[in-house]
């Protein structure tokens, strides 16, 4: 799924609004050197790196080449991992923002730069004020709380600036790939729900609802900039049905496509037929397993005839849905991973895909099983690799997965 930092857009727009200039350098299409080069020529104070899980190597290759490259620029990581692993990131980058730091970022920036302050000055100013704001250097220990801004804050904010994307660089893959052209949109914040694999860091468990009046200029800027579909990246867009259904109804008639991820519970057949006439085309739920005895070590608090349920209903509303399943979860057995396959291929799904459990930081099963060994560092991405010690065969998994998959595809 190719799509622009949402991230990164947030924090330019916020920036822009205080009148610090800003560039946003996309590593999607970059290459290294590339990147490298444009830092250069553009010689910033402070450069900001947006990492998370997945991109800690490159992001620390960067940082040591911005070092070595502009030895007075100020580098700053956030994103999803720095806010759950902060000092790891503080051993390459002089400061670390933890969390939501559309706020206390774009402040910090203004007054560094008010102060034509270099890295070594940083301890003169007054730390404490920015929130989520980590720094371990010589003599300076600042971990201040994490924000989480409440929803009349988050209808004052500034859309996110998407003009430094190579967007016609987007489109022509989606284009390619789905015949679609396609872009993230973040509607609500935060997630209620406490499953054991899942990792929460920036938005955490406070559910945020951004004023639909501000989610629909943001859809104008979108079309304007040529796509016609979105992915609304959500953790769980289909929790509110009041919500829900305000959206729907304001998106009809726009000729705009859209997909969303979903839950198994919570959500009716009516909602669900106003969400297909809204051209909701595609639903992505988390089925995760077929055996409720793995569902409850899974603490996803759904049953698997839930799930069941949910997919029909879903496909009787003329919705497309995409099942997400994890196999060979630590506790699990043979016999409850056969269940799981056997499910994925008994209900009417578009589309499936299988995941062994990734110890995610910020999980409550990362704090039980601890983090996998920094050497592998999460590289591991869509591979059936266990990161820590498991009675499950992995050769076995691997053929049981492709056989699935086959059996899938023939299907169809
Ligand atoms: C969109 C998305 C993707 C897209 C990313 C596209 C892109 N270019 O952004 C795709 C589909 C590619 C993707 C892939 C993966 N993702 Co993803 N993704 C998301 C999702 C749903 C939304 C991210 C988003 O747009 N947020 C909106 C913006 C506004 O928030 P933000 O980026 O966090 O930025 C804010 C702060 O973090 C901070 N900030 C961010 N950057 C910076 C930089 C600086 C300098 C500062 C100061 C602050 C700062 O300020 C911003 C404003 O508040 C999140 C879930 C979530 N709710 O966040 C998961 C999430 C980030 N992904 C996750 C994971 C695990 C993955 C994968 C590993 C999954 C997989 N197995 O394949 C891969 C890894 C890909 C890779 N890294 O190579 C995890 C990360 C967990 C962690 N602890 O790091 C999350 C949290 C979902 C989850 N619970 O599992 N993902």
């Amino acid at each position: 799924m190719l799509l622009p930092p949402l991230g990164l857009a947030t924090l330019a727009a916020h920036l822009r609004r205080l009148g610090v200039e800003t560039k946003v350098f996309d590593g999607t299409f970059a290459t290294f050197e590339g990147m490298r080069a444009d830092l250069r020529a553009y010689r910033p104070d402070i450069v900001g790196l947006s990492t998370m899980v997945g991109l800690t190597r490159n992001t620390l290759r960067l940082a040591e080449r911005v070092r070595a490259d502009l030895p007075d620029c100020l580098i700053v990581a956030g994103g999803p991992l720095p806010t759950v692993f902060p000092a790891r990131y503080t051993e390459h980058v002089d400061a670390v923002f933890r969390g939501e730091a559309d706020v206390s970022f774009p402040r910090f920036c203004v007054d560094y730069i008010a102060r034509a302050a270099s890295p070594a000055d940083l301890g003169e100013l007054a730390l404490d004020g920015y929130a989520g704001l980590f720094v371990q250097a010589d003599g300076l220990h600042v971990d201040n709380p994490v924000v989480h801004h409440g929803e009349r804050e988050l209808a004052s904010f500034p859309l996110p600036d998407r003009s430094d994307f190579d967007h016609a660089a987007y489109q022509r893959e989606w284009q390619r790939a789905s015949g679609c052209k396609v872009t993230s949109l973040l509607a609500t914040l935060g997630c209620p729900h406490t499953c054991d694999f899942c990792s929460r860091p920036v938005f955490g468990d406070v559910v945020r609802h951004r004023d639909l009046d501000t989610v629909f200029a943001e859809i104008d800027q979108i079309r304007g900039l040529g796509y016609d579909s979105l992915w609304i990246a959500d953790d769980t867009f289909t929790l509110d049905a009041t919500y829900l259904e305000a959206f729907c109804r304001r998106i009809a008639g726009l000729s705009m496509t859209w997909s969303c991820l979903s839950r198994a519970d919570g959500i009716d057949l009516p909602t669900m037929r106003l969400m297909k006439e809204a051209g909701c085309w595609r639903v992505y739920l988390g089925l995760e397993s077929g055996s409720q005895a793995t569902l409850d070590l899974m603490r996803k608090r759904i049953t698997v005839e839930q799930g069941v349920r949910t997919t029909r209903l879903y496909r009787e509303a003329g919705i497309e849905v995409a099942a997400f399943f994890i196999v060979g979860y630590p506790g699990e057995t043979v016999a409850s991973i056969e269940d799981t396959f056997r499910l994925a291929l008994a209900l009417p799904l578009d589309e499936i895909s299988f995941n062994v459990p990734v110890p995610l930081p910020g999980s409550t099963l990362f704090e039980r099983l601890g983090g996998p060994d920094e050497g592998r560092d999460w590289e591991q991405e869509n591979e059936i690799t266990f990161l820590y010690p498991s009675d499950i065969d992995e050769a076995w998994l691997r053929r049981r997965i492709e056989e699935t998959m086959r059996a899938f595809a023939a299907k169809r």
